[in-house]
């Protein structure tokens, strides 16, 4: 009888186990997440919410980062990932249309296509994870800008690349905004520099837009690694009455966050950054299994996130929206810092 109980018991915890193992909603399965460059603790952070939501059901994430951060350097990479013929592919587009061929060749052999962060073109991809809206991002900063400069003056954005499809898409929405409202008619937009989110390039594109506007009174940089650079070399310049605003991690602006003449950087804004790679897992997972295949109007469970809908994004493709920009000042830089 103990014997019996015994093997009843040790047949129980196998299948038990088995399930578990088997439980995840991607088991097995191969997703590769291909970053817009190395180095950038930006992506670092949400491939590592996308690693831990994949992998706790069951998927093997692969985090892959091009030699830099053009789409000559991602087409090698999806070269080398589409031989070895991953279920997923989910991709942060360092260019929109120069990525299509290489996207859709990943597509016609069967690995299913998302992008997050920065989306290459609808024919490139099945959906597109992203963020915040484009108008959401533009007009946070946007208002950041009017606030901080006072409603006029000289203003400067310093992007990422010239050729960055979500830094591009966020740059052509503020310019829209810029022409639609009167209420911005008196801030002028001197320059669009680009530091390719290189830390030193950013720094001396800086260092330009400060020695080329002696009346400059804001940069706004809709990049991380853009914001950080500026933000400290305008803190470092003695007497520099520019004030830095855009799009940052809390973790990189900590030191120069605050509302007094000692911090470069007043308030910036960012999303939720745990989040975003969760979200991006759960909805390249949602295509694997084929619960969506990114069509308009389709829902799926983004695991404790939630339930979301497909929705038709402002190019014409679709995409899901992860939520609303985050304001980070001297109140919260420091608690957030913490996390991301
Ligand atoms: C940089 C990258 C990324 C962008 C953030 C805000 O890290 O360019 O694509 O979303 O900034």
């Amino acid at each position: 009888m103990k014997k019996l109980l015994s093997v009843l018991l040790v047949a129980l915890l196998v299948a038990g186990l088995m399930t578990s193992a088997l439980a995840g909603a991607a088991d097995g399965k191969k997703i590769a997440l291909v970053g817009k460059s190395a180095g950038n603790a930006f992506f670092e952070v949400a491939a590592n919410g996308f690693k831990a939501a994949g992998e706790a059901e069951g998927a093997k994430v692969d985090v892959v980062y091009p030699e830099d951060a053009t789409a000559d350097a991602q087409i090698k990479v999806l070269d080398n990932l589409i031989s070895q013929q991953p279920d997923a592919i989910c991709i942060s587009a360092n260019d929109v249309n120069a990525l299509q061929a290489k996207l859709e060749e990943a597509m016609d052999a069967g690995i299913k296509v998302s992008a997050f962060d920065s989306a290459p073109n609808p024919a490139s991809r099945q959906v597109f994870i992203n963020q915040v809206t484009n108008d959401g991002v533009a007009l946070g900063l946007m208002d950041a800008v009017y606030d901080i400069a006072g409603g006029e003056g000289k203003w400067a954005i310093l992007s990422a690349t010239s050729q960055a499809a979500n830094q591009n898409a966020w740059i052509d929405a503020m310019k829209a905004l810029m022409e639609a409202d009167e209420k911005y008619a008196k801030l002028e937009l001197v320059e669009v520099a680009y530091g390719d989110d290189e830390p030193q390039k950013s720094t001396d594109q800086t260092q330009a837009l400060l020695d080329n506007y002696p009346d400059l009174k804001v940069i706004c940089a809709p990049t991380t690694v853009g914001i950080m650079a500026a933000a400290k070399l305008v803190q470092d310049t003695e007497g520099c009455a520019v004030k830095v605003t855009g799009l940052g991690m809390p973790s990189e602006m900590l030191a120069y966050t605050g509302a007094d003449d000692a911090h470069s950087c007043p308030y910036f804004f960012l999303w939720s950054m745990p989040d975003l790679g969760k979200m991006a897992a759960y909805t390249t997972i949602a295509l694997i299994n084929g619960d969506i295949t990114g069509a308009e109007g389709e829902t799926f469970t983004a695991g404790d996130l939630g339930e979301y809908t497909i929705t038709k994004a402002d190019d014409g493709g679709t995409q899901v929206i992860l939520g609303p920009l985050f304001k980070f000042d001297e109140s919260n830089v420091e608690e957030f810092a913490k996390l991301y």
